[in-house]
């Protein structure tokens, strides 16, 4: 006798994301998720404090800040953690984020250089939100973080190993956000490394370049 076999169909809760279009970590995460083809349900965010700020939302990102991931009950603060949680369980293969230790670290290294360095790049974008002075030392420290990204970049297609990875993408997102103030004077173009690195990311497939131009747009409304 044959039994009977129940075939059910598992339905997965949809992966919200709360966005905002001109965060640049936000811009981090759809750029990751659209390249390894992962649908998120984006509730988009005008006003951070106020609509991240509610009880049922701090609940779910306690630091108030977008972006934001909740997957089946999980929630995700910070980009850089998102984005490797993403490649890890979802991604057809690793290449993004390599599950081998001594190729990973190399990833992690790079993501934490460019978190540093993003958090100085935000000095230099402020004074176009809020006013203040652009000061001369925030200037110099953006310029020597190029100066470290050149180096790092000499003789090198990525930032970490063989592959493109998403350190890559996190650093050009970083670099992008410099075009908040136009009128800082820092171009990362100069140095021939980071020229060429930035055309490389940016063109390595059409989501990427879709993304980031999208991106650019937005900075110049709001600029
Ligand atoms: N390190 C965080 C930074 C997140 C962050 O500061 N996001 C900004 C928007 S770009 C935000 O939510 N700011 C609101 C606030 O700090 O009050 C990440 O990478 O996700």
């Amino acid at each position: 006798m044959g039994r009977s076999v129940c075939i059910q169909k598992t339905t997965m809760a949809p992966l919200i994301l709360y966005d905002l279009d001109a965060s640049p970590p936000c811009c981090l995460v759809r750029i990751v998720a659209d390249e390894i083809g992962v649908d998120l349900e984006k509730v988009p965010v005008v006003d951070i404090e106020k609509e991240m700020g509610t009880p049922e939302r701090l609940q779910i990102n306690p630091q108030r800040t977008v972006p934001a991931l909740v997957d089946n009950g999980l929630n995700i603060a910070e980009s850089r953690a998102i984005v490797t949680y993403l490649v890890s369980k979802y991604a057809r293969d690793d290449s993004l984020y390599p599950r081998d230790l001594q190729k990973r670290v190399l990833v992690d290294q790079r993501l934490y250089f460019d978190q540093d360095f993003y958090n100085g790049i935000l000095k230099v974008i402020d004074p176009s939100f809020s006013g203040k002075p652009l000061s001369q030392s925030d200037v110099d420290k953006v310029n020597n973080g190029l100066e470290i990204l050149n180096r790092i970049l000499e003789g090198k297609q990525w930032l970490a190993g063989e592959k493109i990875t998403v350190a890559d993408y996190a650093t050009v997102v970083s670099l992008a956000t410099l075009e908040y103030n136009p009128k800082s004077g820092i171009n990362p173009a100069k140095h021939a490394n980071i020229a060429e690195w930035i055309s490389r990311v940016e063109g390595s497939s059409a989501k990427v370049t879709e993304n980031m131009k999208i991106f650019r747009e937005t900075i110049k409304k709001y600029i």
